[in-house]
């Protein structure tokens, strides 16, 4: 298949698209860099080292044979999509290009607004570029788990049958998001519910939980197809980040009583949750949605897991620091989530292993130089 992965230079797009070109794929990747600019707006960096994005694309020729064409740009700019989608003519499109972070979405109204401007525009584009340039091109985007929030009932995928005043439909499953991040989720999946309802585009929607791990097979092979990994209190998510507090002896930062519980996948299932979707198609005019995770867990118990394999493999002693929570989020509460339909397609789930933590506190211990105490603390507050 020709597959353009829109984000592909961000921690979940790089992976992808090695993945994908490994299997035999025709992959493009777009990106605007814009993320390596937050970086340096944040005053932070990758634990990782990452090489710049056309080294990286070499480094995949010479080690793998297989060219990944790159074209850089803003999925803001039409004119910029537009081009891109007439000459790469792909039969799917990988959606991650989009500003990621609750944290970075809070920290003010300029960034608030940018956010949504970001994912909202970006994302209209995409679906005008498939409506007017390839009406084949299979829409696979990356929403969140955070979409749904933590209702005190089970979440379902996507949809919920409701019973009201004695009649009956299946409706969109009710949406409390976590941030103004999260929101334009929300956003872009109804915008793009209403464009398959109204001109037959086929869609998958990848409510995706918290990504951990930072190595996939392909990443791993040389430097310069290193992984990123951020640690930072704006991007750095919660399991990883504790690894590497871990590993560089700083408290782990749980928020509040930690008793919030989120969904989480291994990086490695991220790659394969992506080719699956690739493979087996929506039907045209199908809005499809996946919760794609494979393990929940509560913050506290991820820092104890943290806590205890630091302990018992390298002898170090991690403390917890309940941090006063820099969010508005419900500390303690009911949440079990469905996610079969992506183990329907054959997902083989990697789930969480202290081989795993371990493997990240070692990277971390290697790269400990890189990473900076002071930009660990949460500095972005919702109140
Ligand atoms: P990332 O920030 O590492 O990568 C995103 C990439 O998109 C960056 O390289 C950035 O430069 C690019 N980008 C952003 N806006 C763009 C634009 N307007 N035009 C072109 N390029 C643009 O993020 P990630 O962690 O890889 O996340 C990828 C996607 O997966 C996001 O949509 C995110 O919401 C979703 N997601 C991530 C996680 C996670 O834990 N990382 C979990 C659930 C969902
Ligand atoms: N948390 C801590 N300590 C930390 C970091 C986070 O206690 O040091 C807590 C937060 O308060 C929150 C939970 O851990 O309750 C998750 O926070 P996170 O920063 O790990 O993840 P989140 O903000 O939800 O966002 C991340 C990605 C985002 C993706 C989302 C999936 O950055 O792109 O959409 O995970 S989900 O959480 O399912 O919505």
């Amino acid at each position: 298949m020709r597959i353009l992965v829109a984000g592909g230079d961000g921690f979940c797009g790089w992976p992808t698209a090695l993945h994908l070109s490994k299997r035999g794929h025709e992959v493009a990747i777009a990106d605007s860099l814009i993320r390596r600019k937050w970086d340096e707006e944040l005053g932070t960096q990758s634990l990782t080292p990452i090489a710049s994005l056309e080294e990286r694309v070499a480094a995949w020729r010479e080690a793998s044979g297989k060219s990944i064409p790159v074209y850089i740009g803003d999925l803001m700019s039409y004119e910029f999509v537009e081009h891109m989608f007439k000459e790469f003519q792909p039969d799917a499109i990988v959606h991650f290009a989009e500003q990621r972070s609750a944290p970075y979405s809070m920290i003010d109204r300029e960034h608030a607004v940018f956010t949504q401007m970001n994912n909202v525009v970006g994302n209209l584009n995409v679906l005008y570029a498939i409506k007017d340039i390839t009406p084949d091109c299979h829409l696979i985007k990356l929403g969140t788990m955070g979409e749904y929030g933590t209702p005190n009932i089970d979440i379902e995928e996507g949809y919920i049958k409701i019973q009201h005043k004695g009649r009956e439909d299946v409706l969109p499953y009710p949406k409390q998001p976590f941030s103004f991040y999260h929101l334009s989720k929300v956003h872009d999946s109804h915008n793009i519910m209403f464009a398959c309802k109204s001109w037959g585009i086929r869609a998958t929607d990848l409510n995706q939980g918290v990504v951990y791990g930072l190595w996939t097979e392909e990443t791993r092979q040389a430097e310069a197809l290193y992984n990123r990994v951020d640690y930072d209190g704006v991007f750095g998510t919660a399991l990883n980040r504790f690894c590497i507090q871990a590993a560089t002896g700083h408290p782990l930062t749980v928020y509040g009583k930690g008793g919030q519980t989120r969904a989480f996948l291994d990086i490695r299932d991220t790659v394969q949750c992506i080719e699956l979707a690739a493979l087996h198609p929506a039907e045209p005019g199908e809005f499809r949605v996946f919760n794609q995770f494979t393990e929940q867990f509560s913050v506290l118990e991820l820092a104890e897991r943290v806590q205890r394999v630091a302990a018992e493999r390298f002898s170090l002693q991690a403390e917890i620091a309940h941090l006063p929570n820099p969010r508005v989020e419900k500390e303690e509460h009911y949440y079990h989530a469905v996610h079969t339909k992506l183990l329907d397609l054959g997902l083989q789930p990697h789930l969480l292993s202290d081989d795993l933590i371990a493997d990240l506190i070692e990277t971390a211990t290697r790269y400990r130089d890189r990473v900076d105490f002071d930009v660990i603390a949460p500095s972005s507050t919702w109140r």
